[in-house]
Order: C-alpha cells, then sequence, then structure tokens
C-alpha cells in the first residue's frame, strides 16, 4: 500500500478549499480535507514543502503511525496550520483504508450507532420579521434544529446575518468570507456593541419561541465576543427559551472563563471550532465545564485525533457538534458525517449547504433527509474530486472580516 503520490489542489468553485490527494501504488485514491479559511495558502505551503515529501514511499496502512510521525516528529506542535495539514493526510489514509476494505468509513470506527446525524441550519434575519421567514423557510427544507442570529438595531452587518433576504432559506446560508479586490486586497470592517446585542438578543429569543413553541431546538452562536461576565448573563437571561447551546460565548483560547459562565448559568454551553488539539479540552472536560464539542475532523488533525477526543469527551458526558460551516470541505464534511454516525456521544452536526459549483467539483454522496445527515454506502468517505473540474477554479483571495468596537477598537471575531 505504497503511497506514489501527494498532491494538494486548492480551488475555489465559490470559495476556496485545500484537499489533499493521495495515491497508492495499486491507484487508490484518498482524499483529506485542509481548508483554513483565509489562510488556505500557509496549509498548501505546509503541506507541499514539509509533509509532502515525507509520505512518497510510505506504507499508506500505517494511519496512526504516520500520524504521530508527522505530529511528533515536527518538533514544532499544533496551531491550526500543522494541524490542518496533518488532519488532510490522515483523513485521506483513512479514506484509503476504507476503499482497500470495500467499506464506508463508519464501518471502521465501530459501525453505525445510529439512523442518521440531526443537523441544525443557520437561520438569520436583519430583524425579527425576517429571521422569522428564514426559520420558516429552513423547516421546509427539512431541518429540525436552528441556529438564530439576527441583526441588531443601528448596526448594518453583524456577524452570522445573510447579507440579503432574497430566497429566504433557499439562498446560501451565510458565507464570512469576503473575496478581495484591488491592488491592496483587505479585509472587510464590521461594528460591534455588546451592550446593545445583550439588550436585543433576549426579545429575538422571547418572539421565536412565540411563534414555534417549545419544542424547536434553537442554538446561538456568540463567535468569542463576550467577556465572562457578560456571556454569564446572556446565558441567565436566555435560560426560558432553553437553548439547545450558546456556543463561542468568549474568546475560545481563554479557557478559564468557561468556569466563570459555568458558575452563573445552566444554559448549554459548547465551544472549539478554533480549537485545533485535545490539549484544549482538558480542562473544559474534566472540570465538565462544556456540554458539546465544537472541533472539526479538519482543523483537529484528522479521524483518529478527532476520535480520540471525542472518546475522552465521552467519559465526562460531553457530546459532539461538529463545526460545518462551507468553509469544511465536502470532504471534511463526509469525514465528520462517518464520525457522527459511529461514535456514541454524538450531539448535532452543524450543516450548511455547499453550493451547486462546489458540489460540481467535489461529488459527495451524503444525503440530508428529514433534518438528518447520512453517510453514504460507498467504499471510503464516499467523496470524489473532480480534479479538471477544480482546475477551472483558481484561488481567490477571501479574507474573513475584522470586527471593530464604534471607536474602532480591534474586537473578537
Ligand atoms: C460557525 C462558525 C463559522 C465561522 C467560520 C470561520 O459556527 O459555523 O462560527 O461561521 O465563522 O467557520 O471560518
Ligand atoms: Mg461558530
Amino acid at each position: 500500500m505504497k503511497i506514489v503520490s501527494a498532491e494538494v489542489i486548492v480551488t475555489s468553485p465559490g470559495r476556496n478549499f485545500v484537499t489533499l490527494r493521495i495515491t497508492t501504488e495499486d491507484g487508490v485514491v484518498g482524499l483529506g480535507d485542509a481548508t483554513l479559511n483565509g489562510r488556505e495558502l500557509a496549509v498548501q505551503s505546509y503541506l507541499d514543502s514539509h509533509v509532502v515529501p515525507l509520505l512518497l514511499g510510505r506504507d499508506a496502512s500505517r494511519i496512526e503511525d504516520t500520524w504521530q510521525y508527522l505530529y511528533r516528529g515536527a518538533y514544532w506542535r499544533r496551531g491550526p496550520v500543522t494541524m490542518a495539514a496533518i488532519a488532510a493526510v490522515d483523513t485521506a489514509l483513512w479514506d484509503i483504508k476504507a476503499r482497500y476494505a470495500g467499506m464506508p468509513l463508519y464501518q471502521l470506527l465501530g459501525g453505525a450507532s445510529r439512523a442518521g446525524a440531526l443537523a441544525y441550519g443557520h437561520a438569520s434575519g436583519r430583524d425579527v420579521p425576517e429571521l422569522l421567514d428564514s426559520i420558516r423557510a429552513h423547516r421546509e427544507l427539512g431541518y429540525r434544529a436552528i441556529r438564530i442570529q439576527t441583526g441588531i438595531p443601528g448596526f448594518d452587518s453583524v456577524y452570522g446575518v445573510a447579507a440579503s433576504s432574497a430566497g429566504g432559506g433557499e439562498r446560501y446560508d451565510y458565507e464570512p468570507a469576503r473575496r478581495t479586490t484591488g491592488d491592496r486586497p483587505r479585509p472587510t470592517v464590521e461594528t460591534w456593541d455588546t451592550r446593545a446585542y445583550l439588550r436585543h438578543l433576549p426579545s429575538v429569543f422571547e418572539a421565536v419561541r412565540a411563534e414555534f413553541g417549545p419544542e424547536l431546538p434553537l442554538l446561538h452562536d456568540g463567535h468569542h465576543r463576550m467577556t465572562p461576565i457578560e456571556a454569564a448573563r446572556l446565558g441567565k437571561a436566555l435560560e426560558p427559551y432553553d437553548l439547545f447551546w450558546l456556543e463561542d460565548a468568549t474568546p475560545a483560547e481563554d479557557q478559564a472563563a468557561l468556569r466563570w459562565i459555568r458558575q452563573h448559568t445552566t444554559t448549554p454551553l459548547a465551544i472549539g471550532e478554533v480549537f485545533n488539539s485535545v490539549y484544549d479540552y482538558t480542562m473544559l472536560l474534566s472540570e465538565r465545564l462544556i456540554d458539546y464539542v465544537r472541533s472539526a475532523v479538519t482543523h483537529t488533525g484528522g479521524v483518529t485525533a478527532m476520535k480520540k477526543l471525542l472518546d475522552l469527551a465521552a467519559v465526562y458526558g460531553v457530546r459532539s457538534g461538529m463545526h460545518g460551516p462551507t468553509d469544511i470541505s465536502p470532504v471534511g464534511m463526509a469525514a465528520a458525517l462517518h464520525l457522527d454516525l459511529a461514535v456514541h456521544n454524538f450531539g448535532i452536526q452543524e450543516y450548511m449547504r455547499h453550493s451547486e459549483r462546489t458540489l460540481e467539483v467535489f461529488r459527495t454522496s451524503y444525503r440530508f433527509e428529514q433534518g438528518l445527515l447520512h453517510p453514504s454506502d460507498a467504499p471510503g468517505l464516499g467523496v470524489d474530486l473532480d480534479v479538471e473540474a477544480a482546475r477551472h477554479f483558481p484561488y481567490e483571495q477571501a479574507y474573513l472580516p475584522v470586527n471593530t468596537l464604534l471607536d474602532g477598537t480591534v474586537h473578537d471575531w
């Protein structure tokens, strides 16, 4: 099962993606996602310059050993670039192993533990009526759990709110990365005021519960913007609306902040989309400070590392809620779905649909039916990359926005 080629493919069918394509001497091909939104070329370079040369001639069947070789062997550990690169190798090797076995990946991970993975979609609106329409449209699409984000009176653009309501839920979900133009490309700048947000948000949840009743699971993303005491206050204020989770209430790298929030509220907490290692979670899990793990296979070192993280979380009764915006490629999404189906402590899966153009390049076979996602039963991950089609969409620089306070101070995004 010798690796004879490993190619890094950067393509932009609607948005940028970084994919590693590994081929073995028998012609079996495996794919791994290494997309790091807004910093894609750093991962491409890490892979091309420092990883691909090490893979050629290696035995593709040695997944754990290759993971350790790339992680421990590099001496410089962790970090989003390193771990996205390792994730791509690891995922591609699992894809290859499952293709050799003639089985869908979830079978190699222990087999199915459930019928399908409950997915949540992103409803948003610049105001409450627009949000209610978006929730209705998402329910018509089949979503059984919904994240809600709204505009704040007086602010033009707010995190998680789609720019236009055209097409209701039929439109593609919120896409934060913007393509840059001109000679000196710069990210767009958004403005933010936490006090205005805190004043407004409870009334939004009240309106949504009044319209849709108590059953519908509702989620919300704070996108790292609050201080611990602000987040504690918001968690308390939202308790009557029974959230499925409040995500990224405070900047994620300050893990001790979660202690403060936890002392004050029973609103369930989710964190981790910007983490890249199990070590980011050890305190959060052992002290039971969170309820859901938000990491993605793509940013956490692959299937091997994500499985270990979820197994540790299971010890503490913490469940999965893997990151699944469009910057997780269809390859990364498929890897998540195989884990979602297999692990016992599955919670929910974020699912932002990819555009038609993306799906012309990445040929997927997973399905979304009646609110549940199903990985396919095709051998491996069940995703193929049309390399010819990918070449038609060269990389286009895009940045995530920068967030500032009203006086121009850079704030968390
Ligand atoms: C989410 C995330 C995304 C991120 C994006 C950044 O919960 O889905 O917060 O919307 O902002 O993935 O690249
Ligand atoms: Mg988030």
